[in-house]
């Protein structure tokens, strides 16, 4: 083998630069950048070459060349790693890029459902009574005969049963007919001062028609403590209509009867110019039930009032048929 000059090693390094330089210049990414590494500073690459052909070189001439190509080599290395970072920059912004939000993207629509309107009214009715003090009390709509009736001053043949036609399960429990037995249950159970609402779903045999459903909703209030009149019942039922409907309202109380009340009345209220709608019935807790359950009618007094959520929710939005609270059209539903 034909001893190599200095001269022609330092050629073949001038082109090696040129080549890996070319080379770098065309990578793209880390792969390419490994494939460049190996090619001119692998094992087998093209600078271990030029190495191993130093011993053919004069033992004068392999210390300048041996500097020659650590050089070169130095340079590779350098390049590659800076070629190494560049491209993980370039990946980098790339990823960024790809990740970044669109804040001006406008979101999913999601169909959102809501409460039952007569669930809305009960609720605010609830809250207004609830900020007056009033606890929210409930009890079983499977009732018996005593709590529905009896304990309300409604005898087996009194004629006013006729009014509470009722779904009788045997001789003694019957869906109630009204809230006011839960009333009787809290009454039994505590001593007076007594402040409640008894909300609940409640049973009448009716025809149903645009006004009568055989299951409606009713909110019942009862408040017994000593010193009660008429004057604090009334004050509580404006109070609630200013609250519920809104101010500007008149109320008028005309007489009525119910058998658990005495004075009984009806109340109305109405907008200037507009029509009376009547709106609750009320009254003085008969002393009869008072006794009934324990309580002193000596010592204390109460008031009472029960007014349906249907009629309610149909003053406030002008609804027309009762009927419509329970068909589950979502076209009526939607509107509230
Ligand atoms: C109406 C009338 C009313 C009551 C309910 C009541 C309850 C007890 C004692 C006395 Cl435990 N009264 N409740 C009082 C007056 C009227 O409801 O027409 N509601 C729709």
């Amino acid at each position: 083998m034909r001893a190599m000059q200095l001269a022609e090693l330092k050629a073949k390094a001038e082109a090696l630069r040129e080549e890996w330089q070319r080379a770098l210049a065309s990578v793209q990414d880390a792969d390419g950048l490994e494939q460049v590494r190996v090619r001119f500073l692998g094992r087998r690459g093209e600078l271990t070459r030029l190495f191993s052909s130093l011993k053919e070189l004069a033992p004068a001439e392999r210390a300048p060349a041996g500097q020659l190509l650590n050089a070169l080599k130095q340079e590779i290395t350098d390049a590659l790693a800076q070629k190494a970072q560049l491209i993980e920059e370039q990946e980098r912004a790339r990823r960024l890029a790809a990740e970044r939000y669109d804040f001006t993207l406008p979101g999913k629509w999601r169909p959102l459902g809501h409460l039952h309107p007569l669930t809305q009214v009960r609720l605010e009715i609830e809250d207004i009574f609830m900020r007056m003090g009033f606890d929210v009390a409930s009890g079983p709509e499977v009732e018996d005969d005593y709590h529905n009736f009896e304990a309300l001053n409604i005898p087996e043949d009194h004629p006013a049963r006729d009014e509470w036609d009722s779904f009788y399960i045997d001789e003694r429990l019957l869906l109630r007919t009204h809230t006011s037995p839960v009333q009787i249950r809290v009454m039994k159970s505590r001593k007076p001062p007594v402040r409640i609402i008894c909300p609940g779903r409640c049973y009448r045999r009716d025809n149903p028609d645009a006004t009568h459903s055989p299951v409606f909703h009713q909110v019942e209030l009862l408040w017994v403590e000593r010193g009660l009149t008429m004057a604090n019942l009334k004050w509580i039922i404006e109070e609630f209509v200013r609250r519920f409907f809104g101010p500007g309202y008149e109320m008028r109380f005309s007489a009525d009867f119910f058998p658990f009340t005495e004075p009984s009345a009806q109340v109305h209220i109405r907008r200037p110019r507009g029509e009376w709608l009547e709106i609750m019935g009320a009254g003085m807790v008969d002393p009869a039930v008072l006794a009934e359950v324990g309580y002193d009618p000596e010592e204390v007094t109460g008031f009472a009032f029960g007014l349906g959520i249907e009629r309610m929710a149909m003053l406030r939005w002008g609804i027309e048929d009762i009927r419509l609270f329970y068909q589950n059209d979502i076209r009526f539903l939607s509107q509230f």
